[in-house]
């Protein structure tokens, strides 16, 4: 195959899904600057996801937070997809909120209290019948659970509650619905993370059942660890689930992917293809961005996050799969490596650009929203609105307000 082809089959499989809460006026524990285009009504933020698809045409689906985006719970399903329709794109991955309720203060699924491990049980049982309601496959989890100081949690206990709540949700998801379970080293919790990594993530998804598998958020790793390590053994498991995309320079950052390093993303994608194309299996993964943009313009940044996952993902699409494992066979380092170097290094900007004029696309996604008019005319929109509260939605590092 030649490359266009290759990048040309690459592109026509990959999508990913927006955040809805990427659209809304974020910051750090610090503060929030406002953006007066800032989406703060499930409304505006569906707009906004439903304008980055039509430019990109690869961002049908939508992550929705239940308590940012159907604070009423099952009552707003209707609602939400009637505002789905709207704007063009369908719910995606239905996220459980086990953060924000003043009941979570010592935790949720490990808290010591039965009557809170049974609140945020409902919760998450309630975000399954979303999940259903609304025909989205997955339901994602994500705790805040832990402890700041040595000795004020056992560890194994809250392990045991972790692993009842999560096998009650997996009972009751709709058929082909998944579970998947985030794991996150520390923040909030500073000393103690229930589920910290990738392991505990997937002894959980194990104890939960056969539909539970891991998420993997890239920001949720420490600086130096090997994230494409971990997908490869996920992959060979059959445990990865999908992924939150971001890129950090030193923690949960949730900059712009591959803004600090586009060569771990491209490892990432390098392991998958890898993968598909050494056992003739297709890897069933979400791809979401899970990303806060508190200083670049929202839409901007979407578009921007959208484009270098695409350019990435083909990128790596264009490894020579049978040149490299024979080059690993042989132990030939350098040819091995500079399979991979060679790919990406290799400028895929024409074929993509070729690829969209073949779909109808804009072939430069950015300029397109440039040129639109559409921030000029939520600007102004929104704006007279007036100041008021930041959206239902969280900074990189915000949980308290
Ligand atoms: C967490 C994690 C979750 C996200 C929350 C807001 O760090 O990445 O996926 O929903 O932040
Ligand atoms: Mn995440
Ligand atoms: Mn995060």
């Amino acid at each position: 195959m030649t490359t266009e082809r290759r990048v040309f089959s690459a592109l026509d499989r990959f999508r990913i899904e927006l955040p809805s809460w990427g659209f809304a006026d974020t910051g750090t524990r610090f503060g929030v600057f406002h953006q007066p285009a800032a989406a703060r009504t499930l409304e505006e933020k569906l707009a906004d996801a439903g304008f980055v698809h039509t430019v990109t045409g690869v961002c049908p689906t939508v992550a929705l937070h239940v308590q940012w985006d159907l604070p009423g719970g099952l009552a707003d399903v209707d609602r939400v997809k009637q505002v789905a329709r709207q704007a063009g794109i369908v719910p995606g991955a239905i996220n459980p909120n086990f953060f924000q309720d003043q009941a979570y203060k010592h935790g949720s699924f490990g808290h010591v209290d039965a009557a809170v491990r049974r609140h945020a049980l409902a919760h998450g049982l309630e975000s399954v019948a979303i999940a259903a309601a609304l025909a989205s496959r997955d339901v994602s989890c994500w705790f805040a659970d832990g402890s700041n100081y040595p000795g004020t949690a056992n560890i194994r206990e809250r392990k045991r509650w972790f692993e009842e709540g999560l096998r009650e949700m997996h009972a009751h998801l709709a058929p082909g619905g998944r579970l998947l379970v985030e794991y996150k080293p520390f923040e909030p919790a500073f000393y103690h993370t229930d589920i910290a990594d990738w392991a505990m993530a997937l002894l959980l998804s194990r104890a939960a059942g056969p539909s539970a598998k891991v998420l993997v958020d890239t920001g949720h790793h420490y600086a130096a660890q090997n994230i494409e390590q971990i997908v490869a053994w996920l992959l060979s498991e059959q445990m990865l689930g999908g992924f939150h995309f971001n890129d950090r320079r030193y923690a949960d950052d949730d900059l712009t992917i591959g803004s600090i390093d586009p060569y771990q993303v491209f490892r990432i994608f390098h392991e998958i293809g890898f993968f598909e194309w050494e056992t003739g299996a297709l890897a069933d993964i979400a791809f979401v961005i899970d990303q806060s943009h508190n200083l670049k313009g929202k839409i901007e940044a979407m578009i921007q996050t959208v484009v270098m996952a695409q350019a990435l993902n083909a990128k790596a699409a264009i490894v020579d799969y049978p040149r490299l494992a024979a080059a690993q066979r042989a132990n030939d380092l350098v040819s091995a490596e500079m399979c991979l170097q060679d790919a990406f290094a290799t400028d895929v900007r024409p074929a993509i650009a070729e690829w969209r004029r073949s779909q109808s696309l804009p072939v430069d996604p950015l300029d397109a929203f440039r040129e639109s008019g559409y921030l000029d005319r939520i600007t102004k929109e929104r704006r007279s609105r007036g100041p008021t509260g930041s959206a239902a939605s969280l900074g990189s590092s915000e949980y308290a307000r």
